[in-house]
């Protein structure tokens, strides 16, 4: 296999595609090969985008090929496990067809390139995928990294709040402030497979009731909050965690009782006092993901 620019030894992709795939021997339900792929290479289940990766996944392995898309098949519904929504679909029938819909269906790809339904516990056949250039920033560090992004995580112990802001700033990092679907996306699906636990989350009205402000950085107006809430239960609900009672979405809850801490940092940041990276890490991806993300996360005053 010739190596691809912006692709590790082993991996492969196209001068058209912005990622990288590899085939990998394992055969898994759903959940499993979405462990699988983060646990190996922090990747994620190839989920094809347009016609052209469809069939170049395809290539990539013989027989059926799940991939990291989920729905409902009774809606027609669905959605890529990065929390984006799907544009393209190749079902080779109607998926309204399909009797066997439950809350989450799963899609598994053809020989012929063309998709079926099928439930997400069936074991099948994957592709990795990971973005074209990336680099592992965090898992040096001990912190584990989102696939999409350029943002390290790091998981501490269970606090009150305000000690959770202080253990974070103490490492020179920020509390977790998932900003964006595809953040929460990710960080939704982290807790429920490696933390469980309810978490904090970097957002209180503890100033003005029912307005929600970030620890720091702009507000995207992102929220995650699951059904009912926030309802300040108790008249003393001022800060938000993922909680469990929510399925892993956000709820608002007594600052006064610990959850668990993660920590934040952008990866171009994570040379702060704590955590020196040798200097050809930093060079390589500095002008890059910093400009980005501080478009993206910072104040522009
Ligand atoms: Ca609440």
């Amino acid at each position: 296999m010739l190596p691809i620019a912006g692709c590790s030894p082993g991996w492969t992709g196209s001068a058209s595609l912005t990622s990288c795939y590899i085939a990998v021997s394992a055969y898994k339900d759903m959940n499993g090969a979405k462990k699988y792929c983060f646990d190996e290479y922090n990747a994620t289940v190839a989920a094809p985008k347009t016609e052209t990766e469809n069939s170049f996944i395809s290539k990539l392995k013989s027989g059926d090929i799940r991939i990291g898309i989920y729905g409902n098949t009774y809606q027609n519904v669905w959605e890529y496990y990065d929390g984006n929504d799907v544009n393209l679909t190749v079902f080779s029938s109607s998926p309204f067809c399909r009797d066997y819909s439950t809350i989450e269906d799963c899609i598994t790809m053809q020989h012929d390139d063309k998709w079926k339904v099928e439930s997400c516990s069936t074991g099948r056949g994957f592709v990795c995928q990971k973005r074209l250039n990336f680099i592992d920033h965090c898992s040096p560090l001990g912190f584990f990294q989102h696939p999409y992004q350029d943002i390290c995580y790091k998981k501490l112990g269970s606090e009150y709040y305000d000690d959770a802001l202080n253990a974070c700033e103490a490492e020179g990092l920020d509390i977790l402030m998932p900003k964006t679907e595809e953040e929460h996306a990710f960080m939704k699906w982290y807790i429920i497979e490696y933390i469980n636990d309810n978490v904090w989350v970097g957002l209180t009205d503890i100033d003005q009731e029912r307005t929600f402000v970030w620890n720091n950085g702009i507000d995207t107006g992102f929220r995650a909050f699951g059904y009912g809430d926030p309802n300040n239960a108790g008249g003393d609900q001022h800060c938000v965690r993922y909680d469990s009672i929510s399925s892993y979405n956000w709820n608002d809850w007594t600052c006064n009782l610990r959850s668990t801490v993660v920590c934040q940092t952008l990866a171009c940041q994570t040379l702060g006092k704590n955590y020196q990276y040798n200097d050809w890490t930093c060079n390589l991806r500095s002008t890059v993901v910093c400009q980005t993300l501080g478009m993206k996360y910072q104040d522009n005053d």
